[in-house]
């Protein structure tokens, strides 16, 4: 009886993980921030750039922040695998669209990517932070041009977002990226949606 009712005690003080789909075109830089997010937050360093390999499955960060558990997936870019990311959009309660802002010449592709994942409806109400990385090469877009050309200011009062420059070779930026994306989840309707889901399923 004591360890029945210590174990709901215990489940009822857990903190809630959140996750957090990380997305992009090929060679954005979506498993070298993930390895710094490793390098940044936990007693296990994520692998240097140099040893970063092309995705083909799927690459996890698991780490806390501010105290709040973070689960956060990067799944491949390349053309022929984008059709998976929406297999993850139920379960993630933000997404993050990671853009080399260096790479002018794919940046409507990009635009293409990030228009159709926000049409899906398993994504309603997630918060989008998009990561203008590569902030270190010269002539990098800056947000407000990202912004200028994913039509940011369109989206919905629903869908809390924001875009911010990011080097995920050396994490400038990334600790004020994770604390918007902990504050703006928290702040959403996205993890009572998620609870909601979990439990008529
Ligand atoms: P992906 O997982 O989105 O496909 P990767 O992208 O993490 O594999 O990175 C693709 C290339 O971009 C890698 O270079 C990586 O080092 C580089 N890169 C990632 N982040 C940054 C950054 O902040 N600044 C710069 N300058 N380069 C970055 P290679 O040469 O291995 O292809
Ligand atoms: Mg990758």
């Amino acid at each position: 009886m004591f360890s029945l009712l210590s174990g709901c005690f215990e489940f009822m003080l857990r903190k809630e993980e959140l996750h957090v789909l990380v997305v992009g075109l090929d060679k954005a830089g979506k498993t070298t921030l993930l390895e710094r997010l490793k390098t940044l937050y936990t007693d296990v360093p994520g692998l240097e750039p140099s040893q970063v390999v092309p995705t083909v499955g799927l690459n996890l960060a698991h780490f806390e922040a501010l105290g709040t558990p973070l689960l956060c997936w990067d799944v491949g870019g390349a053309a022929g695998l984008r059709s998976i990311w929406s297999k993850y959009y139920g379960e993630c309660h933000a997404l993050v669209f990671c853009v080399d802002a260096a790479d002018r010449g794919r940046l409507e592709e990009a635009k293409a990517a990030l228009d159709r994942a926000l049409g899906d409806r398993d994504l309603y109400g997630a918060p989008l932070l998009v990561l203008a990385n590569k902030h270190d090469v010269e002539g990098a877009a800056s947000p407000a041009e990202l912004a200028e050309v994913f039509g940011l200011g369109r989206l919905d009062g629903r869908r809390p977002s924001s875009i911010q420059a990011v080097t995920a070779r050396t994490g400038e930026g990334v600790k004020p990226a994770v604390q918007w994306l902990v504050e703006n989840i928290k702040k959403s309707q996205r993890p009572e949606l998620i609870r909601r889901r979990m439990l008529s399923q």
